[in-house]
């Protein structure tokens, strides 16, 4: 076990059980045209975490544990995407939409990609999700449990969306997750202290959350 200086107490890390998840650092969250910008957002604020990101994931390589990448998309024919969330708030493209980058959040498509400097290379675990969290309607949970893995580090956006939302569905089925604080962003300043605050508050309840620099500095010791 290797501990690494976390909040609100050091989390207890063990090499052989743990992987990096990286949330949904697609094009469509964080370059203009894409559907983070057509709901109103400033997509400057998350494309500023990616050297941080690009970090954590060349620790986790050179270390040699796995990371999974998620992206937010779905099926050409939308068979996936419930009505309730295609018709959801009032962005200028909706889900499924032609945008300057492809059909909006659809799989294949160019925004749907993971920003080329996070790019997954050959052997790293690529999961497609209709929801935000991801291990609904895929086998992320199927995948962990045949490679061991019980421990997970948290990367990408947005912290109270997708992220928040796969760390409660990692935590009650029976996963510890640590979030990597400067590793994840939200349009909403406010919203990723809060939930930063709920995660680790109550004795960890959801999880703990770390620096970057000694997450990797514990993954190499
Ligand atoms: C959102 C996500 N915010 N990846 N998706 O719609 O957090």
């Amino acid at each position: 076990m290797i501990e690494i200086k976390a909040e609100p107490f050091a989390f207890g890390a063990k090499i052989d059980q743990i992987a990096l998840i990286v949330i949904d650092m697609q094009r469509d969250f964080a370059e203009p045209g894409g559907f983070g910008e057509s709901l109103g957002n400033d997509v400057s604020r998350i494309t500023k975490i990616v050297p941080d990101v690009r970090r954590l994931i060349e620790g986790f390589r050179k270390a040699g544990l796995p990371i999974i990448h998620t992206m937010e998309c779905h099926r050409p024919d939308l068979s996936d995407l419930p009505k309730a969330k295609r018709n959801r708030g009032n962005p200028l493209l909706r889900i499924g939409d032609e945008g300057p980058m492809g059909r909006i959040l659809v799989a294949g498509e160019l925004g749907t990609a993971i920003l080329p400097e996070l790019a997954p290379i050959n052997g790293e675990i690529v999961i497609e999700k209709p929801g935000k969290g991801a291990f609904y309607a895929t086998d992320l949970g199927d995948i962990l449990k045949r490679r061991g893995i019980t421990q997970l580090v948290f990367a990408g956006v947005t912290t109270e969306v997708c992220v928040q939302t796969t760390m409660r569905e990692a935590n009650d089925r029976g996963y510890e997750c640590l979030l990597a604080e400067e590793a994840t962003e939200s349009y909403f300043p406010e919203f990723k202290a809060a939930a930063i605050a709920m995660i680790r508050a109550q004795g960890a309840i959801v999880g703990w959350t770390a620096h970057v620099d000694d997450i990797l500095e514990a993954i190499h010791a």
